[in-house]
């Protein structure tokens, strides 16, 4: 089998900035894998800077280049849901190891002629859905005014619900400002870690708004401070950085940190995790819904398969292309229904062309480890 690392920069219509800090491109490593003349493809979607987790496109290409991509192939593993044990040597990195995995789902389900979403399905004994609910994940302006605007266009467009990012100094205001101007929307929070719970007086405040929840509000790895938050607070906490995996899903459970849990496959080490986590929650009835990191078509097209999972319930982070790039890698380019639908593709794999010519023109540094 032939693998590729691809590192890629692609530049954001418009800046995203959370309470981490302000990014005005997409930093990625793309896995291509070839065999017999079919191609499997994965992303990567660490970026350029250790904000959202400790991963970035730098320690991710190392991880992949020096460990993972050699064990991959000195063991011949044949299924993609087998790799995190594979990779269980590797402590952490699970972005790195997402991205070989997803590679390899996109490769076997191609192989087989069935569409991604029906092989993960399969996988977790499952049904899947022709078309999921979405929503919009809104940054930090540089005015109020901005992002009102924004509000109004994603509502123009379809979007089932709008999350909007906090931080202390964008927060109160803002969310008073939004329900003043659009009363009924579905509408979100995420904090990205940026209170602590010291600052609960404060946050009892978000309960007056009628949010669907409130995202990861305290530290990124934090489950027990959470619990505590929980059962001071009305609006449901979702988790998103502290969740890195399956059995993170049971202990949140467990200690009711959370009621809404956002699943990123990146995030959880790869898309068999991913289908662990969901059915997890479902257990214990927990919903969930597909997160993003802004990932170009390739690893949007993965998280549209994995959220036509029955579980992921509410409306998701998966936007259009066009929300995130002038010219996607995939053709065609992801679309969102009028009413704020996006149709999951049926053909095989992931069910969308990678443009290799697009890829070419944004790639930054290429190997080949055959
Ligand atoms: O916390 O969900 C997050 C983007 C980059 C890093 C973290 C997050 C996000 C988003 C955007 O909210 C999700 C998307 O539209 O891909
Ligand atoms: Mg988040």
């Amino acid at each position: 089998m032939k693998i590729d690392l691809i590192q890629i920069r692609l530049p954001l219509v418009h800046f995203f900035e959370t309470s981490f800090g302000r990014q005005l491109d997409h930093e990625a490593i793309l896995v291509r894998v070839e065999r017999d003349d079919i191609v499997g493809w994965g992303e990567c979607p660490a970026g350029g800077t250790p904000g959202y987790s400790y991963e970035t496109v730098g320690t991710a290409w190392y991880v992949l280049n020096d460990f993972l991509v050699p064990r991959f192939q000195k063991s011949g593993a044949q299924n993609p849901w087998h790799l995190p044990t594979l990779f269980h040597f590797v402590r952490g990195h699970p972005m790195a190891k997402a991205a070989i995995e997803m590679a390899l789902w996109d490769l076997h389900a191609k192989t087989k002629g069935t569409p991604l979403s029906k092989e993960l399905a399969q996988f977790g004994g499952l049904p899947s859905r022709p078309e999921i609910p979405t929503g919009i994940s809104l940054g930090i302006e540089n005015r109020p005014e901005d992002l009102m605007t924004r509000i109004q266009a994603a509502c123009d467009k379809g979007y089932r619900r709008i999350k909007v990012k906090v931080k202390p100094g964008w927060d109160i205001d803002i969310l008073q400002e939004i329900r003043r101007e659009f009363p009924r929307i579905s509408l979100m929070a995420d904090a990205n870690s940026a209170y602590s719970l010291s600052d609960t007086e404060h946050l009892k405040r978000f309960d007056a708004f009628d949010l669907m929840m409130i995202e990861q509000p305290l530290d990124y790895e934090d489950l027990v401070d959470h619990a505590s938050l929980q059962r001071r607070l009305k609006t449901p906490i979702c988790l998103d950085e502290s969740i890195r995996g399956p059995e993170d899903g049971r202990r949140a459970a467990e200690l009711g940190a959370c009621r809404i849990v956002n699943i990123k496959q990146a995030r959880v080490g790869g898309p068999s995790n991913a289908v662990r986590l969901h059915t997890i929650c479902a257990q214990r009835g927990i919903p969930v819904w597909c997160g993003g990191l802004l990932e170009s078509g390739i690893g949007r097209a993965h998280n549209i398969a994995l959220a036509s999972l029955p579980n992921f319930s509410l409306p998701g982070d998966i936007s259009a292309s066009e929300r995130y790039y002038a010219e996607d890698l995939i053709d065609p380019p992801v679309i969102v229904s009028p009413t704020g639908t996006i149709t999951v593709p049926r053909g095989p794999g992931i069910g969308y062309t990678v443009v290799e010519a697009r890829v070419a023109h944004h790639t930054v540094r290429r190997v080949r480890l055959a």
